[in-house]
């Protein structure tokens, strides 16, 4: 079984004030644990349990319910938790920062698209940035665990993402999700988009 279940890699209040300790701990170690353990369950003595979680998700409508929307869950959060950190914020300098000014004009026209998606997702999923075959990026949102890499998501490699269900916000912003979304860029750990970019657009 190759898909395991990585350590927070920072402590619970580590992204304080913008995310409070008692949600990223019920998060992590409820929610992220439950889609994770749920998954594996789902998979176990299958052909997926030895697959790459890419190829799952390229032809996730072959597959349960179970598999789409715990698979999901599990992927995302991993990628959630690493483009976050302690000391973020800030912009998106080098190739991540060039790029960015080329799709999308600047980076505050990236931010306002992409607090747009996040903001206007009716009910539970995400917002992503991605990185397409032509190495452009692009914004998008997916409802519930679904991600752009499903083949019936919106294309490309997740770089970034925001968590908009309520689980992600709730106890600390209510129903105020656009506080959630304004706080979340001081946070990103633009080195680990940065990273994420490199490696998308190597294909
Ligand atoms: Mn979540």
């Amino acid at each position: 079984m190759s898909f395991k279940f990585e350590d927070l890699p920072y402590s619970y209040d580590a992204l304080e004030p913008y995310i409070d300790a008692r949600t990223m701990e019920i998060h992590y170690s409820k929610h992220h644990r439950a889609y994770y353990d749920k998954f594996m369950a789902a998979i176990e003595g299958t052909e997926l349990a030895d697959m790459a979680i890419e190829d799952i998700f390229k032809n996730i409508s072959g597959y349960s319910a179970a598999v789409r929307n715990n698979g999901g869950g599990y992927y995302n959060h991993t990628l959630f938790w690493n483009i976050m950190g302690p000391n973020g914020g800030g912009a998106p300098i080098g190739d991540l920062g060039e790029a960015i000014n080329k799709s999308f004009g600047s980076f505050d026209a990236l931010k306002t698209e992409f607090n747009n998606a996040a903001a206007t997702r009716f009910g539970s999923g995400w917002a992503w940035l991605c990185v397409h075959d032509d190495k452009s990026l692009k914004v998008c949102s997916t409802a519930n665990q679904d991600n752009p890499m499903m083949d019936t998501g919106c294309g490309g490699t997740p770089i970034m993402a925001i968590d908009v269900w309520e689980h992600a916000y709730y106890l600390k912003y209510q129903n105020r999700r656009p506080d959630y979304i304004d706080a979340f860029w001081n946070v990103i750990n633009w080195d680990a988009v940065a990273k994420n970019y490199s490696k998308g657009i190597q294909g």
